[in-house]
């Protein structure tokens, strides 16, 4: 009987600590919106080959949610990376993520992952979906942050969202949604549950 309170007690622990969840990033709906790019989102440029690169407009028509969303076209040979802020995160958490979506073309929503020091570790993909619809829809996207040793740079402490778009693609976005499941061990920051 001792053993069965003992379990509940843990099962009680961790259930709260599980629960909390931390949201990815701020202006996920692009509403603020700074030399032509949202607040807290950045083109990278990495991928830019014989000067061309995909453009980002915003659109302050036909939104989902708020007054603007963005249309992303790449027309080139190469992927497109619109890239969040830093945050967080843990080996095991698990990410959900999602945006409202149309227009022409395949994208996905992934992650750069780095290590307590800031330094890259790698992107994680996951399989882009094919989009050919002139009417908005929602499209969620997964993640478990890895729980390994990154070759000697050591594990997973931070997260970016990256919201990829592929050649040949016409992609509209808006509210964008990214929150951090803590994983039920080594969620022992203290954060506060939202029950
Ligand atoms: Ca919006």
């Amino acid at each position: 009987m001792n053993k069965l309170i003992a379990l509940l007690w843990l099962v009680g622990i961790y259930g709260f600590q599980a629960s909390a969840e931390i949201q990815v990033i701020n202006n996920n709906s692009f509403e603020e919106v700074k030399n032509n790019v949202p607040v807290n989102w950045a083109i990278n440029e990495y991928f830019k080959k014989n000067n061309k690169l995909g453009t980002i407009q915003i659109l302050s028509e036909s939104a989902q949610d708020g007054q603007n969303c963005l249309l992303i076209k790449n027309d080139t040979t190469q992927v497109f990376h619109l890239i969040g802020a830093l945050v967080a995160a843990t080996p095991g958490d698990v990410l959900r993520m999602s945006a409202y979506v149309k227009g022409k073309g395949t994208f996905r929503l992934s992650i750069y992952m780095y290590n307590s020091e800031n330094a890259w570790l790698d992107g994680l993909y996951p399989q882009s979906i094919k989009i050919e619809s002139s009417g908005w829809e929602k499209k969620d996207f997964e993640i478990i942050i890895p729980d390994k040793e990154f070759k000697d740079k050591g594990k997973v402490a931070e997260i970016r969202p990256v919201i990829v778009v592929d050649s040949d693609s016409e992609i509209y976005l808006d509210n964008f949604s990214g929150q951090i499941e803590k994983a039920a061990i080594g969620a022992s920051t203290g954060e506060t549950s939202k029950k």
